[in-house]
């Protein structure tokens, strides 16, 4: 491949290096499969065939031709639409279901049956139990601990009313929400909605349905992943800065490689543990090792570098090159954004991909169920697999790439209210006089048909250098760790206004605040800051942006960020142009319903003048400088 075609997949200059590796191998990875799936198929693009009865599959003409009719009679705005419900019911399956798991592992360690977990965050529980109004006087952590997983479990399958934390949003938000009909009740009961009104002969009302898929994302955003955030912290603690290195130039040539990818921290954070077993490193000393190095990857590697400053190998790309340098002994891998292609690469080289979970198995992996109620062991046991694997790699294939960077990560609610002395009243203060124009979440994922880092990247430099603070998770905010913007000393590439701020608090112009779920972070720091001001969310002057994303579960991030008020602009193509009604719809008139939109921009320098344009507005609105 020439050197142009290639620089056109990444701008990061690790990944460069190893496409050029793996060119030199013949092995292939998530681009060249892209580049065979060209092009690809225009129905699929555009959202407009319908599988969902074994009539069809059926598909419309986008031309206007025949047919303009699915078998049952369905049209293209029911089919792009039941389309897109079922993405939203997928993704905010995916995060909630992770959710669910993390509630059980509290009641699990609550009620001594998961005896390596610990509350680790004993004031975050009780300010949880505050708010839940669980009675806390008198009881020990475990009980009150109990209860609270108990109500989390309630609000998955049998709420008769609707989410706990629906009470942190400003009134006005939840009486919209209310008119619409659009109030989430259980979490498991929006998913299971969709697919019954998707069923064939059900809900053919794009709006309708458009309006139960909002339902359904805000039970993730503001349900799901909600509760997966919370527990988490009570768990393995609150996020609070901490610094750490990313890039592949993360791997050590001397050192046991182990690479924890994936979502959740409940197996991770007892990885992290054994590889400070004193039996473990000795064993790795004995087969040669100078020691045994945890690396995360995706979203496992965001959650260990929020808590303990764990290096980041890469984001979600990355995966194929990690094991390309042949210095990776095992890839313990969990659920989501687990490329199937990872086992038939690994045969090339030593590389153990070692499964977990019973929810994802892959054929060619070493499968080690995880149970709670033996964690560490577990643990330790894998980690022996991956430090005996030492002995199998051959030194002459290692080609670990030098390029690493430091960051600065760990920015929870707390961890920010704690940078700002307590209140929200320094960065309200820094809006209102327009040192700050406004806060733009730039979240999600890599996707080969765009550059990979390259809208994050750019949209996030963009958006600093017009004074705009920048939240992030996922896989961007591991881009701009990467590109060395989660660090104090990137400030100077602020706008004067932001760079004044960070300096005077000493933070990153760009805050990592955590795994996708942790976007439920973003949306409490939105509630809190439209609740001190006393108006909708609707109102301030903030924005989304997903440049890259590929996942269900972005689809559904992106639809409850739109529906808690909040206008959000996408880099890749969602696949409704299939349906004028249901683009317009999503990209428009939502505003007037909702009070935000979809805009879709797949150069980042023009998105980020969408957004300035919208905060500007916003900002004007109320009546800010
Ligand atoms: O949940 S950003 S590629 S890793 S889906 Fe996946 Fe997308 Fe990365 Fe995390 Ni989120």
């Amino acid at each position: 491949m020439d050197q142009e075609k290639r620089n056109r997949r990444s701008v990061d200059p690790a990944t460069l290096v190893m496409l050029a590796r793996a060119e030199k191998e013949g092995l292939e990875t998530a681009w060249d499969r892209h580049d065979r799936q060209e092009p690809q198929c225009g129905f699929g693009l555009l959202g407009v065939c319908c599988r969902n009865c074994n009539m069809g599959p059926c598909r419309i003409d986008p031309f206007g031709g025949e047919p303009q009719k699915g078998v049952c009679g369905a049209g293209a705005d029911t089919i792009v639409a039941r389309n897109l419900l079922r993405a939203i019911a997928a993704g905010a399956a995916a995060h909630s279901d992770h959710g669910r798991d993390i509630v059980e592992t509290l009641l699990h360690a609550a009620t001594g049956q998961a005896p390596d977990y610990q509350i680790k965050d004993r004031d975050k529980l009780m300010a949880l139990a505050a708010e839940l109004s669980i009675e806390h006087e008198g009881r020990s952590d475990q009980e009150i601990a109990a209860d609270i997983a108990a109500a989390a479990l309630e609000e998955f399958g049998m709420r008769k009313g609707t989410l706990a934390f629906l009470n942190r949003l400003p009134a006005q938000r939840r009486e919209l929400w209310s008119k619409l009909g659009i109030t989430p009740r259980g979490i498991d009961r929006e998913i299971v909605e969709v697919m019954h009104r998707t069923h064939i002969g059900v809900d053919n009302d794009h709006v309708n349905l458009i309006l139960h898929g909002l339902r359904t994302a805000l039970s993730d955003g503001w349900g799901g992943s909600m509760w997966a955030t919370e527990l988490s912290d009570v768990l393995f603690g609150t996020p609070r800065p901490v610094e750490g290195v990313s890039n592949l130039g993360v791997l050590k040539e001397d050192q046991v490689n182990i690479i924890v990818h994936g979502h959740e921290p409940t197996l991770s954070e007892m990885i992290v543990a054994a590889a400070r077993d004193p039996e473990l490193l000795e064993l790795a000393q004995a087969k040669g090792a100078r020691g045994i190095s945890i690396s995360g990857m995706c979203c496992t590697g965001n959650e260990l570098l929020m808590r303990h400053g764990v290096p980041v190998a890469g984001n979600f790309l990355q995966q194929e090159l990690a094991i390309i340098t042949g210095a990776v002994e095992a890839m313990i891998v969990d659920v989501q954004c687990i490329m199937p292609a990872l086992t038939g690469l690994a045969a090339c080289y030593h590389t153990e991909i070692i499964s977990t979970s019973p929810k994802a198995r892959f054929p060619g992996a070493k499968h080690v169920p995880f149970e709670e109620k033996s964690a560490l062991k577990i643990a330790k046991d894998i980690v022996r697999l991956a430090v005996e694997n030492y002995a199998n790699r051959n030194p002459e294939r290692v080609f670990i790439p030098e390029e690493k960077m430091k960051f600065m990560a760990g920015f929870s609610v707390e961890a920010i209210l704690s940078a700002l002395g307590g209140t929200l009243d320094p960065l309200l203060d820094a809006i209102k006089d327009g040192s700050i124009k406004g806060i733009a979440a730039i979240v999600g994922c890599n996707n080969p048909k765009v550059t990979h880092d390259y809208g994050h990247i750019t949209l996030t430099e963009e958006l600093i250098k017009k004074d705009v603070l920048v939240v992030e998770t996922g896989c961007t905010a591991i881009a701009s760790a990467k590109k060395g913007l989660l660090l104090p000393e990137a400030a100077q590439q602020a706008g004067p206004g932001l760079r004044a701020v960070c300096e005077a608090l000493k933070i990153p112009p760009v805050l990592h605040m955590g795994s996708c779920v942790d976007i439920s972070r973003i949306l409490v720091v939105a509630a809190a800051v439209a609740n001190a001001l006393g108006v909708d969310t609707s109102e301030l002057p903030l924005a989304g942006a997903a440049p890259e994303w590929m996942s269900e579960k972005a689809v559904s991030i992106g639809t409850y960020v739109i529906g808690s008020g909040i206008y959000t602009v996408l880099g890749t193509v969602p696949p409704v142009l299939g349906s004028e009604n249901v683009a317009a719809l999503l990209t428009g008139r939502a505003s007037e319903v909702i009070g935000a939109a979809f805009a879709v921009e797949s150069d980042p320098l023009k998105a980020a003048a969408l957004i300035m344009d919208h905060l500007e507005n916003k900002r004007a609105k109320l009546g800010l400088p």
